[in-house]
Protein backbone atom coordinates (compact mmCIF):
# COMPACT_ATOMS: atom_id res chain seq x y z
CA UNK A 1 0.00 0.00 0.00
CA UNK A 2 2.83 2.63 1.15
CA UNK A 3 4.35 1.57 -1.99
CA UNK A 4 1.57 2.32 -4.23
CA UNK A 5 0.83 5.94 -2.39
CA UNK A 6 4.79 6.98 -2.88
CA UNK A 7 4.42 5.83 -6.62
CA UNK A 8 1.55 7.87 -7.21
CA UNK A 9 2.78 10.51 -5.18
CA UNK A 10 5.61 10.70 -7.28
CA UNK A 11 3.49 10.46 -10.97
CA UNK A 12 1.45 12.74 -9.37
CA UNK A 13 4.70 15.55 -8.80
CA UNK A 14 5.70 14.62 -12.55
CA UNK A 15 2.59 15.38 -14.22
CA UNK A 16 2.61 18.47 -12.26
CA UNK A 17 6.05 19.68 -13.41
CA UNK A 18 5.44 18.55 -16.40
CA UNK A 19 1.69 20.65 -17.08
CA UNK A 20 3.11 23.57 -14.72
CA UNK A 21 3.89 26.44 -16.83
CA UNK A 22 7.61 27.63 -16.63
CA UNK A 23 8.10 30.81 -14.46
CA UNK A 24 8.74 33.49 -17.02
CA UNK A 25 12.32 34.73 -16.80
CA UNK A 26 12.40 38.36 -15.52
CA UNK A 27 13.88 40.77 -17.22
CA UNK A 28 17.33 40.98 -15.72
CA UNK A 29 17.17 37.18 -15.93
CA UNK A 30 16.93 38.01 -19.89
CA UNK A 31 19.79 40.56 -19.98
CA UNK A 32 22.21 37.93 -18.22
CA UNK A 33 21.09 35.10 -20.69
CA UNK A 34 22.02 38.07 -23.63
CA UNK A 35 24.57 38.25 -22.49
CA UNK A 36 25.46 34.94 -21.65
CA UNK A 37 24.57 34.35 -25.84
CA UNK A 38 26.51 36.53 -26.64
CA UNK A 39 29.53 35.83 -24.79
CA UNK A 40 32.41 34.14 -27.16
CA UNK A 41 30.97 35.62 -29.83
CA UNK A 42 31.57 39.33 -29.66
CA UNK A 43 32.32 41.97 -27.32
CA UNK A 44 29.28 44.37 -27.26
CA UNK A 45 31.29 48.02 -27.71
CA UNK A 46 29.01 50.93 -24.97
CA UNK A 47 29.61 54.61 -24.94
CA UNK A 48 28.88 56.47 -22.31
CA UNK A 49 25.53 59.02 -23.10
CA UNK A 50 26.13 57.90 -26.79
CA UNK A 51 22.55 58.82 -27.23
CA UNK A 52 22.09 62.24 -25.15
CA UNK A 53 25.20 64.23 -26.86
CA UNK A 54 28.50 64.68 -28.93
CA UNK A 55 31.79 66.71 -29.15
CA UNK A 56 29.62 68.84 -31.48
CA UNK A 57 26.15 68.06 -30.98
CA UNK A 58 23.48 68.22 -27.99
CA UNK A 59 20.11 66.08 -27.66
CA UNK A 60 19.45 65.75 -31.75
CA UNK A 61 17.20 63.01 -32.44
CA UNK A 62 19.00 59.29 -33.47
CA UNK A 63 22.36 61.11 -33.33
CA UNK A 64 25.33 59.27 -31.86
CA UNK A 65 29.41 59.62 -32.03
CA UNK A 66 29.83 56.07 -32.45
CA UNK A 67 26.98 55.68 -35.44
CA UNK A 68 29.14 59.23 -37.12
CA UNK A 69 32.18 57.37 -37.24
CA UNK A 70 31.65 53.63 -37.52
CA UNK A 71 28.09 53.38 -39.21
CA UNK A 72 26.34 52.10 -36.30
CA UNK A 73 24.83 52.39 -32.75
CA UNK A 74 26.66 51.39 -30.14
CA UNK A 75 25.62 47.65 -27.99
CA UNK A 76 25.65 48.97 -25.05
CA UNK A 77 24.53 52.31 -23.72
CA UNK A 78 25.46 54.11 -20.49
CA UNK A 79 23.60 56.64 -18.41
CA UNK A 80 24.30 58.84 -15.26
CA UNK A 81 22.05 59.36 -12.47
CA UNK A 82 24.28 61.86 -10.59
CA UNK A 83 21.47 64.14 -9.08
CA UNK A 84 18.23 62.14 -9.35
CA UNK A 85 18.85 61.40 -5.56
CA UNK A 86 17.92 65.19 -5.01
CA UNK A 87 15.22 65.72 -7.09
CA UNK A 88 16.81 67.47 -9.78
CA UNK A 89 15.13 67.75 -12.69
CA UNK A 90 18.84 67.25 -15.02
CA UNK A 91 21.55 64.98 -13.75
CA UNK A 92 24.98 66.70 -13.11
CA UNK A 93 25.94 66.73 -16.83
CA UNK A 94 22.65 68.07 -17.47
CA UNK A 95 21.00 65.50 -18.92
CA UNK A 96 17.57 65.97 -18.21
CA UNK A 97 15.91 62.64 -16.68
CA UNK A 98 12.81 62.67 -18.80
CA UNK A 99 15.43 62.49 -22.23
CA UNK A 100 16.79 59.61 -20.29
CA UNK A 101 14.52 57.85 -19.75
CA UNK A 102 12.64 58.08 -23.12
CA UNK A 103 16.41 57.33 -24.86
CA UNK A 104 16.99 54.67 -22.61
CA UNK A 105 13.49 53.34 -23.43
CA UNK A 106 14.29 53.53 -27.31
CA UNK A 107 17.65 52.09 -27.16
CA UNK A 108 16.05 48.97 -25.55
CA UNK A 109 13.50 49.01 -28.23
CA UNK A 110 16.54 48.84 -31.08
CA UNK A 111 18.12 46.16 -29.25
CA UNK A 112 20.98 47.92 -27.07
CA UNK A 113 21.86 47.46 -23.30
CA UNK A 114 21.17 50.08 -21.06
CA UNK A 115 23.90 50.56 -18.00
CA UNK A 116 23.59 53.11 -15.49
CA UNK A 117 26.33 54.95 -13.01
CA UNK A 118 25.38 56.74 -9.97
CA UNK A 119 27.76 59.43 -8.78
CA UNK A 120 25.35 60.66 -5.82
CA UNK A 121 25.43 63.45 -3.69
CA UNK A 122 25.61 62.84 -0.23
CA UNK A 123 22.54 62.15 1.96
CA UNK A 124 24.67 63.77 5.12
CA UNK A 125 24.92 67.22 3.77
CA UNK A 126 24.55 67.31 0.44
CA UNK A 127 27.82 67.06 -1.56
CA UNK A 128 29.34 65.57 -4.27
CA UNK A 129 30.76 62.16 -4.45
CA UNK A 130 33.99 64.08 -4.91
CA UNK A 131 33.84 65.88 -1.84
CA UNK A 132 35.60 63.62 1.15
CA UNK A 133 35.31 66.32 3.76
CA UNK A 134 33.08 64.12 6.37
CA UNK A 135 32.18 60.88 6.58
CA UNK A 136 28.90 59.67 4.75
CA UNK A 137 28.82 55.76 4.23
CA UNK A 138 28.98 54.76 7.99
CA UNK A 139 25.83 57.44 8.54
CA UNK A 140 23.51 56.11 5.74
CA UNK A 141 23.96 52.58 6.10
CA UNK A 142 21.03 51.18 8.47
CA UNK A 143 21.22 52.12 12.00
CA UNK A 144 23.24 55.35 10.79
CA UNK A 145 22.54 58.74 11.66
CA UNK A 146 21.43 59.38 8.09
CA UNK A 147 19.46 56.29 6.90
CA UNK A 148 16.22 57.98 6.45
CA UNK A 149 17.43 60.43 4.20
CA UNK A 150 19.61 57.70 2.17
CA UNK A 151 16.34 55.70 1.93
CA UNK A 152 14.53 58.73 0.33
CA UNK A 153 17.68 58.87 -2.42
CA UNK A 154 17.14 55.16 -3.12
CA UNK A 155 13.39 56.05 -3.22
CA UNK A 156 14.00 58.85 -6.25
CA UNK A 157 16.46 56.18 -7.77
CA UNK A 158 13.97 52.90 -7.74
CA UNK A 159 10.73 55.17 -9.39
CA UNK A 160 13.13 55.78 -12.57
CA UNK A 161 14.17 52.39 -12.55
CA UNK A 162 10.73 51.54 -11.93
CA UNK A 163 9.71 54.35 -15.21
CA UNK A 164 11.79 52.44 -17.71
CA UNK A 165 9.30 49.96 -19.43
CA UNK A 166 8.65 48.78 -22.89
CA UNK A 167 5.62 49.59 -25.25
CA UNK A 168 3.95 46.53 -23.63
CA UNK A 169 4.29 47.86 -20.03
CA UNK A 170 7.00 45.72 -18.78
CA UNK A 171 10.27 46.96 -17.10
CA UNK A 172 13.15 46.82 -19.20
CA UNK A 173 16.54 45.55 -18.40
CA UNK A 174 19.37 47.67 -17.08
CA UNK A 175 23.16 46.94 -15.82
CA UNK A 176 23.46 49.05 -12.77
CA UNK A 177 27.01 49.47 -11.57
CA UNK A 178 26.75 51.27 -7.70
CA UNK A 179 29.38 52.74 -5.49
CA UNK A 180 31.72 52.04 -8.32
CA UNK A 181 35.80 52.72 -7.92
CA UNK A 182 35.64 52.23 -4.65
CA UNK A 183 39.42 50.89 -4.46
CA UNK A 184 40.68 54.49 -4.85
CA UNK A 185 39.53 57.46 -2.57
CA UNK A 186 38.52 60.13 -4.72
CA UNK A 187 34.39 59.60 -3.61
CA UNK A 188 32.84 59.74 -0.42
CA UNK A 189 32.62 55.98 -0.36
CA UNK A 190 36.24 55.07 -1.49
CA UNK A 191 38.70 53.42 0.40
CA UNK A 192 39.80 55.85 2.79
CA UNK A 193 36.69 56.79 3.79
CA UNK A 194 35.21 53.98 4.93
CA UNK A 195 35.80 50.45 6.30
CA UNK A 196 35.19 47.25 3.58
CA UNK A 197 32.49 46.47 6.02
CA UNK A 198 30.71 49.44 6.11
CA UNK A 199 31.02 49.64 2.57
CA UNK A 200 29.52 46.28 2.04
CA UNK A 201 26.41 47.01 3.95
CA UNK A 202 25.84 50.01 1.84
CA UNK A 203 26.08 47.85 -0.99
CA UNK A 204 23.94 44.91 0.48
CA UNK A 205 20.90 47.36 1.45
CA UNK A 206 21.66 49.35 -1.93
CA UNK A 207 20.88 45.94 -3.38
CA UNK A 208 17.90 44.37 -1.25
CA UNK A 209 16.46 47.47 -1.11
CA UNK A 210 15.70 47.91 -5.01
CA UNK A 211 15.47 44.29 -5.71
CA UNK A 212 12.77 43.25 -2.54
CA UNK A 213 11.63 46.06 -0.82
CA UNK A 214 10.92 47.88 -4.56
CA UNK A 215 10.00 44.90 -6.58
CA UNK A 216 12.48 45.68 -9.60
CA UNK A 217 13.66 42.48 -10.94
CA UNK A 218 15.22 44.51 -13.95
CA UNK A 219 18.58 44.79 -12.48
CA UNK A 220 21.29 43.32 -13.17
CA UNK A 221 24.22 44.24 -10.73
CA UNK A 222 27.48 45.07 -11.48
CA UNK A 223 30.77 45.71 -8.75
CA UNK A 224 33.06 47.92 -10.69
CA UNK A 225 36.46 49.16 -8.52
CA UNK A 226 38.86 50.88 -10.22
CA UNK A 227 41.89 49.47 -11.91
CA UNK A 228 44.00 49.72 -8.82
CA UNK A 229 43.75 45.75 -7.80
CA UNK A 230 46.75 43.78 -7.71
CA UNK A 231 45.53 40.26 -6.94
CA UNK A 232 41.96 38.38 -6.77
CA UNK A 233 41.70 39.23 -2.87
CA UNK A 234 42.47 42.66 -3.36
CA UNK A 235 40.07 43.16 -6.07
CA UNK A 236 37.50 41.49 -3.19
CA UNK A 237 37.96 43.88 -0.48
CA UNK A 238 34.96 45.92 -1.02
CA UNK A 239 33.13 42.49 -2.79
CA UNK A 240 29.18 42.56 -1.23
CA UNK A 241 29.00 38.66 -1.88
CA UNK A 242 27.88 36.48 -4.83
CA UNK A 243 23.90 37.48 -4.06
CA UNK A 244 24.81 41.19 -4.61
CA UNK A 245 26.53 40.83 -8.23
CA UNK A 246 25.64 39.71 -11.15
CA UNK A 247 28.39 40.79 -13.28
CA UNK A 248 32.53 41.63 -12.15
CA UNK A 249 34.43 44.39 -14.25
CA UNK A 250 36.37 47.22 -13.31
CA UNK A 251 36.98 50.77 -14.56
CA UNK A 252 40.78 51.69 -15.89
CA UNK A 253 41.35 54.56 -18.00
CA UNK A 254 44.50 54.90 -20.15
CA UNK A 255 46.33 57.80 -18.85
CA UNK A 256 50.12 57.69 -19.34
CA UNK A 257 51.47 56.84 -22.58
CA UNK A 258 54.58 55.64 -20.90
CA UNK A 259 53.10 53.13 -19.70
CA UNK A 260 52.58 49.43 -20.68
CA UNK A 261 48.76 50.00 -20.35
CA UNK A 262 47.99 47.21 -22.52
CA UNK A 263 49.22 44.72 -20.65
CA UNK A 264 48.56 45.51 -17.60
CA UNK A 265 45.34 46.06 -18.61
CA UNK A 266 45.25 42.26 -20.20
CA UNK A 267 46.37 40.80 -16.84
CA UNK A 268 43.43 42.64 -14.73
CA UNK A 269 40.97 41.62 -16.95
CA UNK A 270 42.16 37.80 -16.87
CA UNK A 271 42.12 38.04 -12.74
CA UNK A 272 38.65 39.46 -13.20
CA UNK A 273 37.68 37.12 -16.20
CA UNK A 274 39.17 33.96 -14.07
CA UNK A 275 36.76 35.18 -10.88
CA UNK A 276 34.04 35.46 -13.12
CA UNK A 277 34.27 32.11 -14.56
CA UNK A 278 34.41 30.13 -10.83
CA UNK A 279 31.55 32.18 -9.32
CA UNK A 280 29.20 32.00 -13.08
CA UNK A 281 29.58 35.42 -13.44
CA UNK A 282 29.55 37.81 -16.55
CA UNK A 283 32.65 39.74 -16.32
CA UNK A 284 32.91 43.50 -18.07
CA UNK A 285 35.25 46.51 -19.22
CA UNK A 286 33.07 48.94 -17.20
CA UNK A 287 34.78 52.01 -18.36
CA UNK A 288 37.95 52.99 -20.19
CA UNK A 289 39.31 55.74 -22.21
CA UNK A 290 42.27 57.96 -23.44
CA UNK A 291 41.16 61.28 -22.35
CA UNK A 292 40.41 63.63 -25.31
CA UNK A 293 42.22 60.73 -27.70
CA UNK A 294 45.47 62.52 -27.78
CA UNK A 295 46.45 59.17 -28.85
CA UNK A 296 44.75 59.30 -32.23
CA UNK A 297 45.33 55.67 -32.63
CA UNK A 298 44.74 54.96 -29.29
CA UNK A 299 42.00 52.20 -30.40
CA UNK A 300 44.04 49.96 -32.05
CA UNK A 301 46.83 50.60 -30.71
CA UNK A 302 46.16 50.22 -27.06
CA UNK A 303 42.43 49.16 -26.53
CA UNK A 304 42.64 46.26 -28.95
CA UNK A 305 45.82 44.97 -27.59
CA UNK A 306 44.96 44.82 -24.43
CA UNK A 307 41.26 43.05 -25.47
CA UNK A 308 41.92 40.79 -28.41
CA UNK A 309 44.28 38.01 -26.56
CA UNK A 310 41.79 35.14 -27.17
CA UNK A 311 41.03 34.03 -23.67
CA UNK A 312 39.94 37.65 -23.37
CA UNK A 313 37.91 38.83 -25.79
CA UNK A 314 36.16 35.28 -25.92
CA UNK A 315 34.95 35.75 -22.88
CA UNK A 316 34.26 39.51 -21.97
CA UNK A 317 30.66 40.81 -22.23
CA UNK A 318 31.68 44.19 -22.97
CA UNK A 319 33.63 47.32 -22.85
CA UNK A 320 32.09 51.15 -22.54
CA UNK A 321 34.23 54.16 -22.80
CA UNK A 322 33.55 57.25 -21.09
CA UNK A 323 31.48 60.36 -22.79
CA UNK A 324 31.73 62.81 -25.09
CA UNK A 325 31.29 66.33 -23.38
CA UNK A 326 33.56 69.18 -25.32
CA UNK A 327 33.05 71.54 -22.46
CA UNK A 328 35.07 68.62 -20.27
CA UNK A 329 36.93 66.09 -22.40
CA UNK A 330 35.74 63.20 -24.69
CA UNK A 331 37.12 59.38 -24.86
CA UNK A 332 35.02 58.41 -28.47
CA UNK A 333 36.29 59.95 -31.80
CA UNK A 334 33.96 62.08 -33.69
CA UNK A 335 33.95 62.43 -37.33
CA UNK A 336 36.18 65.39 -37.80
CA UNK A 337 38.99 63.99 -35.33
CA UNK A 338 42.21 62.52 -36.50
CA UNK A 339 41.48 59.34 -34.23
CA UNK A 340 38.34 58.58 -37.12
CA UNK A 341 39.80 56.28 -39.03
CA UNK A 342 41.51 54.51 -36.11
CA UNK A 343 38.34 54.18 -33.78
CA UNK A 344 36.28 52.70 -37.08
CA UNK A 345 39.39 50.18 -37.87
CA UNK A 346 39.10 49.20 -34.52
CA UNK A 347 35.24 48.76 -34.43
CA UNK A 348 35.64 46.91 -37.75
CA UNK A 349 37.42 43.89 -35.96
CA UNK A 350 35.38 40.85 -36.16
CA UNK A 351 35.39 40.37 -32.19
CA UNK A 352 34.14 43.92 -31.70
CA UNK A 353 30.25 44.61 -32.02
CA UNK A 354 27.83 46.85 -32.29
CA UNK A 355 24.29 47.17 -32.04
CA UNK A 356 23.78 45.32 -35.33
CA UNK A 357 25.84 42.47 -34.75
CA UNK A 358 24.13 42.04 -31.12
CA UNK A 359 20.46 42.29 -33.09
CA UNK A 360 21.85 39.77 -35.75
CA UNK A 361 22.85 37.08 -32.80
CA UNK A 362 19.50 37.22 -31.45
CA UNK A 363 18.32 35.56 -34.66
CA UNK A 364 20.76 33.05 -35.19
C1 LIG B 1 33.31 61.92 -14.63
C2 LIG B 1 33.49 63.13 -15.52
C3 LIG B 1 32.60 64.20 -14.95
C4 LIG B 1 31.13 63.70 -14.87
C5 LIG B 1 31.05 62.34 -14.17
C6 LIG B 1 29.66 61.74 -14.20
O1 LIG B 1 34.22 60.95 -14.88
O2 LIG B 1 33.13 62.86 -16.85
O3 LIG B 1 32.67 65.35 -15.76
O4 LIG B 1 30.33 64.62 -14.22
O5 LIG B 1 31.97 61.46 -14.74
O6 LIG B 1 29.23 61.53 -15.50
Amino acid sequence: MIKILITSAIALIMLNSCTSPQPKATPAQQLIETLNRVKGKGVLFGHQDDLAYGVDWWMVPDSSDVKAVAGDYPAVVGWELGGLERGDERNLDSVSFADMRQLAIKAHQRGAINTFSWHAYSAVNGVNSWNTDTRVVEHIIPGGSHHLQFVKQLDEVARFFASLKDEHGNLIPLIFRPWHEMGGSWFWWGRKHCTPDDYKKLFVFTVEYLRNTKGLNNLVISYSPDGEFSSVDDYLTFYPGDEYADMLGFDDYDSNPEHNWPESVAQKLRTVIGLANQKGKLAAFAETGNENLKDTTWFTNRLAKALEPADIQSQLSYVLVWRNDPKVHFFFSHPNHASAPDAKAFLQRPYMWLLGNLNASANN
